[in-house]
């Protein structure tokens, strides 16, 4: 089945200069990249993102990760996967939540630590499963930002809204 799947390179990744070798080994499994953007890490959306999370005692810590405050990198690297199988082909290669469990030839496994403070750095993260996707992408991309439909559309009028252009 063709379906999408958010991937987001976070903050650990980027500080250890992972981006190149995160790219190549998604890249074996030959899924498009419909969208891609570095972006900053709002609380609002970092609270959202984790909101299954929140009850979790490392839950402060997990916001403080996904902004960077951990790494002085205050920005992730969030992108859309599309293609067959997309979300177990990504997680097969991304590997367990707790990197060391993961194996260590995955993403996780290779790359992940646990921090003294007990929060799992394990370098991305990607969706679980088709709802999963659907709210996540939902989340960080707006429709004119991926490059393909994936999910129903409307068109509203907006008034007076104020937009950055080049001088
Ligand atoms: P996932 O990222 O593999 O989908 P989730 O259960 O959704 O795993 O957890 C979100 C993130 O929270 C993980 O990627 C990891 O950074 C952190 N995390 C999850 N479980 C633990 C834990 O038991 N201890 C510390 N950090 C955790
Ligand atoms: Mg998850």
């Amino acid at each position: 089945m063709v379906e999408q799947t958010l991937v987001l390179i976070k903050p650990d990744g980027l500080k250890k200069s992972l981006t190149g070798n995160i790219l190549t080994r998604l890249s074996e499994t030959k899924l498009e990249i419909v969208a891609a953007k570095i972006t900053r890490v709002t609380r609002e959306l970092a609270q959202e993102h984790y909101s299954h999370m929140k009850d979790k005692p490392f839950f402060e810590e997990l916001i403080r990760y996904i902004r960077g405050e951990l790494h002085q990198r205050r920005k992730v690297m969030a992108m859309v996967y599309w293609g067959e199988d997309a979300i177990n082909k990504v997680r097969q290669l991304a590997g367990l939540t707790n990197p060391e469990e993961a194996d260590p030839v995955s993403i996780r496994g290779a790359y992940g630590r646990i921090t003294t403070k007990g929060v799992y750095e394990n370098v991305i993260h990607t969706s679980r499963d088709k709802g999963e996707a659907e709210r996540e992408i939902k989340l960080w991309f707006k429709p004119e930002e991926i490059i393909v439909d994936l999910y129903p559309t409307k068109t509203i009028e907006v008034n007076k809204t104020k937009q950055k252009v080049w001088t």
